[in-house]
């Protein structure tokens, strides 16, 4: 009986420390087909808004369908994804609206397509075009990323990406 009651006590008192370290809560969460693990729970990897934002980044001026021309910065997608491992196949973009569109790698390695995380110097708001945007460099390449493939490609509201074949 004594003992029950201090196995019960010890218990109670480890959950305090345990609360105080909670997991960041992703910004990204890459999953799939990756060769990099970094969150085993749920077999994804993962990167914190801090870790994204350690990113080299590239920055494209361009304006979108839908923005004047601005200046958009963040890290090259094909870097985004070596650091999970990936280096090759589809990839499927989802967003905070459940929307879901595929890019093919050859898109990436071709335009130097960056996940936006700023424009004109501010972070994207998860209201309208944050946390993550993909950009193409749109006005450098007219002909080519003009039309309705292109235009379903800059994926705004990103928060997760699924590798493929
Ligand atoms: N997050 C998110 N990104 C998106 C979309 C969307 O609904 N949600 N629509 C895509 C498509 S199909 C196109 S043509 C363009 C423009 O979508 P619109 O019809 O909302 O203007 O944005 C693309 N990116
Ligand atoms: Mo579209």
């Amino acid at each position: 009986m004594k003992r029950r009651l201090l196995l019960g006590s010890m218990a109670i008192a480890a959950l305090p420390s345990m609360a105080s370290t909670p997991q960041p809560k992703a910004l990204l969460t890459v999953s799939g087909r990756i060769g990099r693990v970094n969150n085993k729970t749920t077999d994804t990897y993962d990167f914190s808004e801090a870790d994204f934002l350690k990113l080299a980044t590239t920055s494209i001026t361009t304006g979108t369908p839908w923005t004047p021309t601005s200046v958009f910065v963040g890290p090259l997608l094909v870097d985004v994804m070596r650091a999970a491992g990936v280096t090759s196949g589809t990839l499927t973009f989802k967003t905070l609206d459940d929307y879901s569109a595929p890019i093919p790698w050859e898109d990436l390695v071709r335009y130097g397509v960056i996940l936006a995380h700023s424009q004109d110097g501010q972070r994207l708001n998860n209201k309208r075009w944050g946390p993550l945007w993909t950009i193409y460099p749109r006005d450098q390449n007219s002909a080519a990323l003009r039309g309705p493939i292109a235009e379903s490609r800059f994926i705004w509201q990103v928060d997760r990406i699924e590798a493929g074949g």
